[in-house]
């Protein structure tokens, strides 16, 4: 703890802090600020955000009658009847991610389908008309209680895009949206997060009226008037959506900031325009901006297994305890938050696939962080504020408090520390934090090691803000480290910690499916190949490959001869894996035939979310059938609205 404390600013600060984001030296830390402490530098986090970024980690729960549907999205036209989960326990599902470390749970209460999963007067459309609990049931509060049971952090998703209610593009649906929200910000105690996508506007059911419809997204909703609400019913929640304004999407479902990645950006929109949820210019999502006017760190949105919601095909998919540490280490180990997604299934638990990897990913965080080695190291730094101060010295670095800090005076911004471990040691992560309530300040750093009588180049980092982990390629063995920190002004760093990599311990239970493989497959038909391009990349065994179709040439199709009758249960399409959004079918017909003359459409549908999580797309036939030739045609593909320009396969398997 710091000695000299500026208590009157603090106090002054504090209340304040909450909704204007002033923060750093001159306020609302826990212990007040220190005289002479170095003066913050670029924007600052709120209070909201500084509890954010300590909480590191959270789940996302998809559950509404869409997993009844086995769908990604509801069109928003499912029976409430539905939506009745024999074995809903709440419990089971928190308790599964606090045993992963998680420390917060926030409630699709309304996903995209429009269905409620609280009572609201706002639609009809809620859990009152299921059969679930006898219509008396509320799922949130369920969730709600169950989380802060668990001693997590809870919050809310209300999706913006409605697809059930009728008055959905009329300013008549606002009202509902901002009364589902009055609801959600009001009878479930603070939340944490208020999440906001980007998905608005499209194909709907709309009350029966089977329409498309477009919103202008950079007015429809008049965002601004709806953070009010949440500035004033929640004022300690993190307004999360695309842009921020507290938290911003990284630009992927991939789990993954970038290397660089800063919580600085500044949110525009298209073309220069007024940015909104759904409506910005992705270019700077990623990586954010060194420049950026706002603190608006990203979170990093992923699910467990390949879907949002849940699919029994995937129960062999779900992410392994290794996938999610590495996950882990591209998102809060580059300064984000990770966002994981669970999805239970229709007797409303999870399956035993993703408990057992959430349990064993838990185990290997613990064990990995659970002893700093460089906790006991002798630090020489080049410089110590204010004539070495110890309340700017390097004991800071290994204490337990994220916002104390070893400073350098104003001048020295290039400063250089060693560690000396006293004896050699055996690690392969290193963690470093910056105390970001004096901003995100740190340029780069570069680490070198002790290595046969000399220091040799080990790593180097660039946006360290509240969190950097940087994973070495293999494990080294050194006594000492040296860095060398670059900023445009001193610097404030909090954290060093140096750690061993734990081995997970897991086993999936495996295999639930069987492609029958591609053995005899020619392709008969379909239209013409990008210059460059071949049929037989559609279904290569290889998914980094894809097949290209020209440009132009309708239908977008392929027909494929499978070498012999088989009998067929379901079919894949693997979109391309390259993150490019071109040629990403998003609604199709599938048609099988046993003579290549007469075609039965076994199979039609949409491919939801498909240009924000391009996984594969497993579909079960209406009915078992009896095919030697398949052909997949494409009716729209994403982004276009129109007739499809040009369509890619990456893979292409039945089952
Ligand atoms: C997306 C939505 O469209 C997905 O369905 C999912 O809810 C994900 C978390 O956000 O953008």
């Amino acid at each position: 703890m710091n000695s000299k404390l500026v208590k009157s600013v603090a106090a002054v600060c504090l209340p304040l802090s909450l909704l204007l984001g002033c923060a750093g030296a001159n306020n609302d830390n826990k212990d007040g600020a220190i005289e002479n402490a170095p003066a913050s530098y670029g924007p600052l986090p709120s209070a909201a955000q500084l509890n954010w970024h300590e909480m590191e980690t959270y789940c996302l729960i998809h559950f509404t009658p869409t997993t009844f549907e086995n769908k990604e999205w509801g069109y928003g036209d499912a029976s409430p009847s539905i939506f009745n989960p024999a074995h809903f326990d709440a419990g089971q599902i928190a308790v599964a991610a606090r045993s992963a470390g998680f420390r917060g749970l926030v409630s699709v209460a309304k996903h995209h389908d429009g269905f409620c999963l609280f009572p609201t007067k706002a639609t009809d459309y809620n859990i009152s008309k299921s059969p679930w609990r006898d219509g008396k049931g509320d799922m949130v509060k369920e969730f709600m209680e169950a989380t802060r049971k668990q001693g997590m952090q809870f919050g809310a998703y209300c999706s913006a895009w409605d697809r059930n209610d009728p008055a959905y593009g009329t300013p008549e649906y606002v009202q509902h949206y901002r009364q589902e929200l009055t609801d959600l910000y009001s009878n479930y105690g603070p939340l944490f997060i208020s999440w906001h996508d980007g998905a608005n506007g499209g194909d709907g059911y709309y009350g029966g009226a089977k329409e498309k419809r477009i919103i202008d997204r950079s007015v429809y909703y008049n965002w601004p008037s709806i953070w009010e609400i949440t500035r004033k019913l929640q004022p300690g929640a993190v307004i999360f959506s695309d842009i921020g304004p507290d938290v911003r999407w990284v630009g992927n479902e991939r789990g993954m900031a970038g290397e660089t990645c800063w919580a600085t950006f500044t949110p525009v929109g298209p073309e220069g325009k007024n940015p909104a949820p759904g409506f910005v210019d992705d270019r700077f999502l990623t990586t954010g901006q060194r420049d950026g006017k706002y603190w608006i760190p990203a979170e990093c949105d992923v699910p467990l297994r390949p879907g949002w919601f849940y699919h029994p095909d995937q129960d062999d998919k779900v992410k392994s305890p290794d996938q999610l540490f590495d996950l882990y280490l591209q998102s809060v180990g580059r300064g984000a938050c990770l966002n994981l997604g669970l999805s239970p299934n229709t007797e409303g638990l999870l399956h035993n696939n993703d408990v057992a990897s959430l349990k064993a990913f838990g185990d290997k965080l613990n064990k990995t962080f659970a002893d700093n080695l460089a906790k006991d190291a002798v630090f020489t730094a080049s410089n110590i504020r204010d004539k070495n101060d110890k309340d700017f010295g390097t004991a800071k670095l290994t204490d337990d408090d994220r916002y104390s800090y070893w400073a350098t005076d104003d001048k020295e911004t290039k400063p250089e520390l060693t560690i000396d471990l006293k004896e050699s040691k055996r690690f392969n992560i290193i963690r470093l934090r910056e105390n970001i309530k004096l901003g995100q300040r740190l340029d780069s750093v570069v680490i070198e090691q002790w290595q046969s009588d000399q220091w040799q180049p080990l790593a180097s980092a660039t946006s360290i803000g509240s969190t950097r982990l940087i994973r070495l390629p293999a494990f080294i063995t050194t006594q000492k480290l040296r860095l060398h920190f670059f900023a445009p002004v001193c610097i404030a760093l909090s954290d060093i910690g140096l750690f061993a990599e734990a081995p997970a311990d897991y086993t999936a239970i495996n295999k639930t499916r069987q492609s029958v493989g591609h053995e005899g497959w020619k392709t008969i038909a379909g239209s013409a190949s990008a210059g460059g391009s071949r049929a037989a990349l559609a279904f290569d065994g290889d998914k980094n490959t894809f097949w290209q179709t020209a440009a132009g040439s309708l239908p977008q199709q392929i027909t494929i001869d499978l070498g012999g009758v088989k009998e067929l249960k379901a079919f894949s399409w693997l979109p391309r894996q390259d993150s490019k959004p071109e040629g990403l079918i998003s609604k199709y017909i599938f048609e099988t035939s046993t003579d290549g003359k007469q075609w039965t459409t076994s199979a039609e549908g949409e491919f939801s979310n498909i240009t924000a999580n391009p996984v594969e797309q497993y579909v079960p036939l209406k009915k078992n059938v009896e095919a030697r030739f398949i052909r997949l045609q494409a009716t729209a593909v994403s982004g276009t609205g129109n007739a499809p320009a040009i369509i890619t396969i990456a893979e292409l398997n039945v089952f």
